[in-house]
């Protein structure tokens, strides 16, 4: 008999059925056995009585063992039905039970609230707690929404190195390795990547994982991250891709109200107003508004502090209704140097960062294409063009005028779901004491 879906028993009832799963909990009522069994579509109550063989392999049974099952879909007795759950009304009495993998003993019961490190101990059984498979369904559908919408939009999608030479982003956070005789990096973002590829498809995309060796441990910071990043040709300035990003926003959210409603539910999230066009502000305007709302004084400062953008962004929510706002402006000394100085004040950027509930999650700008401003950018920075030549050469062959962005996967995430700490919202995290398992106590 073919295994039937979890989450399709409910249109099998007086039928016999084969289905696969997990074993969530176990319950035993006298001799009774009560059990939970979940595949990936849905998780149904099983009961198995002391009148068939099964019983006795069930009575064995532990959670977290994966078995095959035979039995009858039945309703439940009204005085049973459980109206708050899916698949709530119907029951499975299991006739057979063919065991397919073994679990030892669990160290806690996987409904407890664990506390972080102890989830990132365990990763391999806790990433399997209903709340995690909601967070990251959640973020699956998030990174799906991203291709699909760029695709539609008539991006096109590429993979870039990992390994590089010299570094876009410039600064002290980048990983070096050996690479045979001689020294590599791990990319801090496909930025030169991206760039050049607008030479070949005009408008392009990827998600991929890039490196930051930020030695600080914070709720914001990891050391490896996935990033959602664009560049689009042909633009007019930085506020084009900004206008894009606000529609992206928008369909990536329509996407999740459709596919993950249930999720959000269940991790009490709610989704975010995101108005036709994002809000945006200068940094400087910001600064002042922080100073006139907030009393915080933090004007003439290059970058915001965490705190300030949780001040911008609750004014953001007050005063548009918008759980995005941009800030735009950032002083071209502390910015990248390939990104574009305003014509009207070249010591600020065509640039900006998007802040969602108080955190930064995206960085963008219009980029500089031409060649000899983009060699002389390079030498303000106290860079030598010569170790850029290979990404110099898009511009000395030509490059319209282009933009871009880099967003955080899991920042993302973690800010549609309201989760406190990035990591929550990373698979796998990557720390400075932690790769996978405890580097040193
Ligand atoms: P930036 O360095 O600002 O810009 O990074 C872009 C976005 O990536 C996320 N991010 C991080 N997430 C988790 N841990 C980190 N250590 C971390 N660092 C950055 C943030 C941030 O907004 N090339 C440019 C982008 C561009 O202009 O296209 C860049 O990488 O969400």
């Amino acid at each position: 008999m073919d295994r039937t879906a979890i989450g399709e028993l409910n249109e099998k009832v007086g039928s016999e059925v084969r289905v696969a799963g997990s074993v969530s909990v176990r319950r035993d009522h006298g001799k009774l056995i009560f059990f939970d069994l979940r595949d990936q579509s849905g998780t149904v109550q099983a009961v198995v009585t002391p009148k068939v063989d099964a019983h006795k392999v069930a009575s064995e049974m532990r959670p977290e063992w994966a078995v095959r099952v035979g039995g009858v879909v039945n309703k439940r007795p009204d005085n049973m039905v459980n109206s708050e759950i899916p698949l709530g009304d119907i029951e499975l009495e299991v006739k057979e039970i063919e065991v397919l993998g073994r679990a030892q003993e669990l160290p806690f019961d996987t409904d407890a609230e664990l506390n972080i490190d102890t989830h990132l101990d365990y990763l391999p059984l806790t990433l399997r707690t209903k709340k995690s498979r909601a967070i990251f369904k959640v973020q699956s559908e998030i990174a799906y929404a991203f291709r699909d919408s760029l695709k539609k939009c008539g991006f096109t999608e590429f993979q870039a190195p990992k390994i590089i030479g010299e570094d876009a982003e410039g600064g002290a956070s980048v990983f070096e390795v050996e690479y045979f005789d001689n020294k590599a990096n791990l990319a801090q973002s496909p930025q030169f990547y991206k760039q050049i590829m607008v030479g070949v498809f005009e408008k392009v995309f990827s998600v991929g994982s890039v490196f930051r060796a930020e030695k600080h441990k914070t709720t914001r910071h990891l050391n490896e991250y996935t990033s959602l990043d664009i560049e689009m040709g042909y633009i007019e300035d930085h506020t084009d891709v900004m206008k894009f990003t606000s529609g992206l926003m928008r369909v990536i959210n329509e996407h999740l109200k459709e596919t993950c409603k249930e999720e959000f539910e269940l991790l009490g999230a709610e989704f975010p107003s995101i108005p036709e066009e994002i809000p945006y502000m200068k940094l400087r305007e910001a600064q002042e508004l922080i100073k006139a709302e907030f009393g915080e004084d933090g004007v003439g400062a290059p970058d915001l502090e965490p705190q300030h953008e949780r001040m911008i962004s609750e004014y953001a929510k007050n005063q548009f209704d918008s759980d995005f706002v941009f800030v735009t402006h950032f002083p071209t000394s502390k910015r990248p140097m390939y990104t574009y100085p305003d014509e009207e004040d070249p010591t600020y950027t065509k640039g900006f960062d998007l802040l969602f509930r108080g955190l930064e999650i995206l960085t963008g700008s219009q980029r500089i294409h031409d060649y000899d401003q983009l060699v002389e950018s390079m030498k303000k920075k106290g860079l030598v063009p010569e170790k850029f030549s290979f990404y110099l050469q898009a511009f000395k062959y030509g490059m319209p005028p282009h933009g871009g962005f880099g967003m955080g996967l899991e920042r993302l995430t973690a800010r549609f779901l309201g989760l406190d700490n990035v990591k929550e919202a990373t698979l796998f995290p990557r720390e400075i004491n932690r790769i996978d398992t405890l580097l040193s106590e």
